[in-house]
C-alpha cells in the first residue's frame, strides 16, 4: 500500500495485530523501559536519570501527574512510561543548525510525528523567515527583538494569543501569564482546555473548587473504587500500584470503559519479584462495557435505585445529615432522577440491568467511595454534566470529605493543575487578578481571554496575529488539524518554546521562530547558582524538581530565563516587575508567589519539606463548599447519550501505549495487541459484519457533522486499517493525533468548550485496491 503525504514514511504493510494482552507490566515493561532508555541516552545518562527519577533529591516525571508515594519512596519510583517519557527527553540525539540547512521545512512537513520527534532536541533558537524555505539560526537577542516588534506593532494586546502545555513548571507558568498579563491580554488556551476542563467546570460548580479531593492514601483506605473513562495501564502505570494496595486491603474496584483495557482487568508489579514472575492480580473486580458518552445514563440509572433503595430502609442510603448539612439542590435532582427510565439507561448504556444492580448494591455496601475518571468522561459533548451526575452519587451518600472518599479526577500532563493554580487560565478570578496587580504595580485586563478553541477561530478569522506557545504541540493535539493549519498559517509569526522537533515547526505563521529550552531532566544555573522548579500533582502535592543531566546544548535557556527576557525586551528594562532578579534567583519568584497565589504563603519554605506541601481544600479538608450557594450543589441535568445511526459509528480517539500525547514514542500499542502501524480503527465483530467488513480491510474514515446552519460537513483521514476488537457494537476506537482531523471544531462540551474527541460520528468507506 503506498501512500502519500506525512504517514508515508512508516511503512504500514509491517503492521501486526496479535490480539490483546491479559495483563499490563510485568517483566517486560521492565525490558521495554530500560531498552528505549539505552537508546536514546546510553548508558550513563540512564543511571544518572532513573535512579533519580520522583526521587526526593531528584525531579518529577515528566511523564503523567499522578503521585509519588508519600513517606518512604521505592527505589524505582517509575514505571515503562515514565522511562520513556525520560528517554524522550534526555536523548543524546540532536537537532542542529545543521540539520535545519539539510531540511526544508517542506521536507519535514512530509515526514509523520514519530520520525520527527526522533530527530533529537533541538540546540539552537531558529528562524524561518517570510518567504523562505529552510530555518536559519538566530541570536537570542535578534529573536526576542523580532517577537516584541512584532507584538508591539500588533492594534492591539488581544491579537496574540498564548498557549501553554503542562510540563512548563510552576515558576515559568507564573512569570509566563505575568508577562503577558503585563502586555495586556487574557488570550491564554492551554492543553487543560482540551483535557481536564470538563472536570474543572463540573466541580467548580457542584462543590467549589476544580480539583479532586483525595490523596493516595485515601485510595489505599477507599473500599469501592470506580475507575471511568481511563486507561491507567497506559496513561498512569504507578496509579496500578496504588488501586493493588488499596486491593489488599479489601477494596472493590469497578471498572467503567468500552475497551477491556489491560491495565484495569490484570496487572503485574513490575518493581516487586512477586509480580514480575507471579500470575499478576486482577484490578477490576467488575468490568462494565460501557457504549461509549454511556456515563451519564449509568449515573442517573445509579441514583434512581440508590432512591429506591432508601425508600425501602429510609435513611440508610442517603446521607441525611450530609445531604442537610452541606448541601443544596437535592429536592431537584431527586425529581429528575426518579424520572429517568431505566430502559433508557440499559440502551445508552449497553448494560444489564443485573450490572446495574450489582453496582448500586455496591455503592449501598460501601462506606468509603472514590470516582476516578479521566478523557473517556471530559471529551464528551455531556461531560460536564456527567462528571456532576457522579459527583451527585458521592454526595448523596456523603463520601466526601472524609478519609478514604471523594473525587479524583486524574489529570494528564505533569504540571497541568499547578499551571492553573499559578495563573494559565483565560478567565482567572478577579481576586487572582487584584493580588497580582497589588504585587507588581500593574494593571491586568479584567475581559476574559480565548480558550484553545476560541483561539483557533480568533486566528483562523483573522482577529489575531502572532502566536506564541510555551511547550505543547498546538498544530497536533488541537481538533480539526485543517482548521488549525488554516488558522496558524495566517498568523503574522508564530513561536514555539520547545524542547522537541514537532509539527508545529513546519505549520507556520509567515515568520516563525524556535525557542529551544531546557527540559525537567536538565540541571539549570543561572546567575544566582543551580536552581530549581516545583509543580503540583494530581493531589494538590506541590513539590520541588531539580535536573541534574547537563544539557545536550549550551545554547538552551530555561523557559523562566526566556520569559524575563522576552519581557524585558517587550515591557522595558524599567518595568515594574524585576524580570532580571527573577532570572538570576527562582527563589525570589517563589517569594512573590507566595504573596499572590493563595495557599502558596510561605512557598520557599514549605516547597522544601521532604514531600513538600499539599495546597488547601475546603471541602477535603472542612467540608466546606466554596460555591455560589455556600453548599455542594447537586446537579439537575437532562439525561444526555450517544446513539448510533444506523450505518454509521461512534469513535473515540486515544493513546495507545508507545505515545506521549502528539510524541510518538514507538509504534507498537502492545497492550492491544497492534505492532509497527498506527493507522488502525478497532470495531466491533457485530459492525464489521453489518457492514459487509472483514478484518484487515482498508477504510478511509469520513466524520459527518451538521453546523449550525444544517449543512453537513465531512473531514476524512485515508487508509485505515480495520482491526476487529472487543468494542460495544455501535463504537470505534483509533489512534490520537492520526484522527484529529475528523473532530470538528464546532463540537464542544457544554461550559467547557473541550472538544468531544471520544465521540466523533463516523462512516468507514472501504478502499478499492486497483
Ligand atoms: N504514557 C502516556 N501517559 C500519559 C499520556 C500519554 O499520551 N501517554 N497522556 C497524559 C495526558 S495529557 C492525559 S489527559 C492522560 C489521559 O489518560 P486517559 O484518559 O486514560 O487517556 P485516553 O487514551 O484518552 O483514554 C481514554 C480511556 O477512556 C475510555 N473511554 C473513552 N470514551 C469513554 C466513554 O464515553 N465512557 C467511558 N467510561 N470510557 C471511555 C477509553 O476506552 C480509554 O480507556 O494521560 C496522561 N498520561
Ligand atoms: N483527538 C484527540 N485530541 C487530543 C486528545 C485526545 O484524547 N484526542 N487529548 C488532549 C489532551 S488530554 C491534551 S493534554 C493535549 C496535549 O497537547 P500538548 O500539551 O500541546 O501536546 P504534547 O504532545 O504533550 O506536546 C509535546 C511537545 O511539547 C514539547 N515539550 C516537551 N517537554 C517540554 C518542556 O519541558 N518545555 C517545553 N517548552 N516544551 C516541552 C516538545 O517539543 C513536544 O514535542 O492534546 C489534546 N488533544
Ligand atoms: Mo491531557
Amino acid at each position: 500500500m503506498t501512500r502519500k503525504g506525512p504517514e508515508s514514511d512508516i511503512d504500514e504493510t509491517q503492521l501486526e495485530v496479535t490480539g490483546i494482552e491479559d495483563h499490563a507490566a510485568g517483566p517486560r515493561a521492565v525490558v521495554v523501559s530500560l531498552q528505549r532508555a539505552f537508546e536514546q541516552m546510553g548508558a550513563v545518562r540512564t543511571a544518572k536519570t532513573l535512579t533519580r527519577l520522583n526521587q526526593r533529591h531528584g525531579f518529577d516525571c515528566p511523564g503523567c501527574a499522578w503521585p509519588e508515594t508519600p513517606g518512604h519512596r521505592k527505589p524505582a519510583e517509575f514505571c515503562e512510561n515514565g522511562a520513556k517519557a525520560v528517554a524522550e527527553e534526555a536523548t543524546l540525539r540532536t537537532v542542529t543548525p545543521e540539520f535545519f540547512a539539510t531540511h526544508s521545512v517542506a521536507e519535514l512537513a512530509d515526514k509523520t510525528d514519530y520520525w520527527l520527534g526522533q530527530q533529537g532536541r533541538l540546540t539552537h533558537p531558529m528562524v524561518l523567515r517570510e518567504g523562505a524555505t529552510h530555518y536559519t539560526p538566530i541570536g537570542w537577542g535578534e529573536a526576542y527583538r523580532l517577537i516584541a516588534d512584532e507584538m508591539r506593532s500588533l492594534a492591539g494586546p488581544d491579537e496574540a494569543v498564548f498557549y501553554t502545555s503542562g510540563r512548563t513548571s510552576n515558576e515559568t507558568a507564573f512569570l509566563y501569564q505575568l508577562m503577558i498579563r503585563s502586555f495586556g491580554t487574557n488570550n491564554l488556551p492551554d492543553c487543560s482546555n482540551m483535557c481536564h476542563e470538563s472536570s474543572g467546570s463540573a466541580l467548580s460548580e457542584s462543590i467549589g473548587i476544580g480539583k479532586g479531593s483525595v490523596t493516595v492514601p485515601d485510595l489505599e483506605y477507599a473500599d469501592l473504587i470506580l475507575i471511568a473513562g481511563q486507561n491507567p495501564g497506559t496513561n498512569h502505570p504507578r496509579m496500578l500500584s496504588t488501586l493493588e494496595a488499596a486491593k489488599r486491603n479489601g477494596a472493590k474496584i469497578i471498572a467503567i470503559n468500552p475497551l477491556p483495557e489491560a491495565g484495569l482487568l490484570r496487572f503485574k508489579d513490575p518493581q516487586r519479584v512477586g509480580g514480575v514472575v507471579g500470575h499478576g492480580i486482577d484490578i477490576a473486580d467488575e468490568f462494565l462495557q460501557i457504549r461509549l458518552g454511556g456515563d451519564m445514563a449509568l449515573f442517573q440509572g445509579l441514583g434512581r435505585l440508590l432512591l429506591e433503595a432508601d425508600d425501602a430502609a429510609p435513611g440508610t442510603v442517603v446521607d441525611r445529615d450530609f445531604v442537610d448539612g452541606h448541601c443544596a439542590g437535592f429536592d431537584e435532582y431527586e425529581r429528575q432522577v426518579r424520572g429517568v427510565d431505566l430502559d433508557t439507561v440499559l440502551e445508552a448504556t449497553g448494560l444489564t440491568m443485573t450490572q446495574l444492580r450489582d453496582t448500586a448494591d455496591a455503592m449501598i455496601r460501601s462506606e468509603r467511595t472514590i470516582a476516578c475518571w479521566a478523557m473517556g468522561l471530559t471529551q464528551q459533548a455531556h461531560g460536564v454534566a456527567t462528571i456532576q451526575e457522579i459527583t451527585n452519587l458521592l454526595l448523596m451518600r456523603g463520601m466526601m470529605g472524609k478519609p478514604g472518599a471523594g473525587v479524583c479526577p486524574v489529570r494528564g500532563h505533569s504540571n497541568v493543575q499547578g499551571d492553573r493554580t499559578m495563573g494559565i487560565w483565560e478567565k482567572m478570578p478577579d481576586s487572582f487578578l487584584d493580588a497580582l496587580d497589588r504585587e507588581f504595580s500593574i494593571t491586568s485586563p479584567r475581559t476574559h481571554g480565548w480558550d484553545t478553541v476560541e483561539a483557533i477561530r480568533g486566528m483562523r478569522d483573522g482577529k489575531a496575529h502572532v502566536f506564541m506557545a510555551m511547550g505543547g504541540n498546538f498544530i497536533r493535539a488541537t481538533p480539526d488539524t485543517a482548521a488549525t493549519e488554516e488558522a496558524l498559517r495566517r498568523c503574522a509569526l508564530t513561536v514555539q518554546v520547545s524542547t522537541k522537533l514537532n509539527r508545529s515547526h513546519v505549520v507556520t505563521g509567515r515568520t516563525a521562530v524556535i525557542l529551544p529550552t531546557l527540559g525537567r531532566t536538565d540541571k539549570d544555573v543561572q546567575a544566582g547558582g543551580k536552581q530549581l522548579v516545583s509543580v503540583e500533582d494530581s493531589m494538590s502535592m506541590v513539590h520541588l524538581s531539580r535536573g541534574n543531566l547537563t544539557p545536550v546544548s549550551e545554547h538552551l535557556r530555561s523557559e523562566v530565563a526566556i520569559v524575563c527576557d522576552l519581557a524585558q525586551e517587550l515591557l522595558g528594562r524599567d518595568h515594574s516587575v524585576p524580570w532580571a532578579a527573577f532570572t538570576a534567583d527562582y527563589d525570589r519568584i517563589r517569594d512573590s508567589i507566595s504573596r499572590v497565589v493563595p495557599g502558596c504563603e510561605n512557598y520557599n519554605e514549605r516547597v522544601r519539606q521532604p514531600d513538600g506541601f499539599q495546597l488547601p481544600h475546603p471541602p477535603r479538608d472542612r467540608r466546606e463548599f466554596p460555591t455560589r450557594t455556600g453548599k455542594a450543589n447537586f446537579a439537575a441535568n437532562p439525561l444526555q447519550w450517544v446513539p448510533t445511526p444506523p450505518g454509521k459509528l461512534i469513535l473515540q480517539t486515544l493513546r495507545s501505549h508507545d505515545q506521549y500525547n502528539t510524541t510518538i514514542y514507538g509504534l507498537d500499542d502492545r497492550y492491544r495487541g497492534v505492532k509497527g502501524g498506527r493507522r488502525v480503527i478497532f470495531v466491533s465483530a457485530a459492525d464489521l459484519a453489518e457492514q459487509g467488513l472483514t478484518d484487515g480491510a482498508a477504510v478511509d474514515i469520513v466524520s459527518e457533522w451538521t453546523g449550525a446552519d444544517g449543512t453537513v460537513e465531512e473531514r476524512r483521514v485515508s487508509d485505515f486499517r480495520v482491526v476487529e476488537y472487543d468494542t460495544p457494537k455501535g463504537n470505534a476506537a483509533a489512534y490520537y493525533p492520526e484522527t484529529n482531523p475528523l473532530v470538528p471544531l464546532d463540537h464542544v462540551a457544554a461550559k467547557s468548550n473541550t472538544p468531544v474527541s471520544k465521540a466523533v460520528l463516523v462512516r468507514l468507506e472501504p478502499v478499492r485496491s486497483n
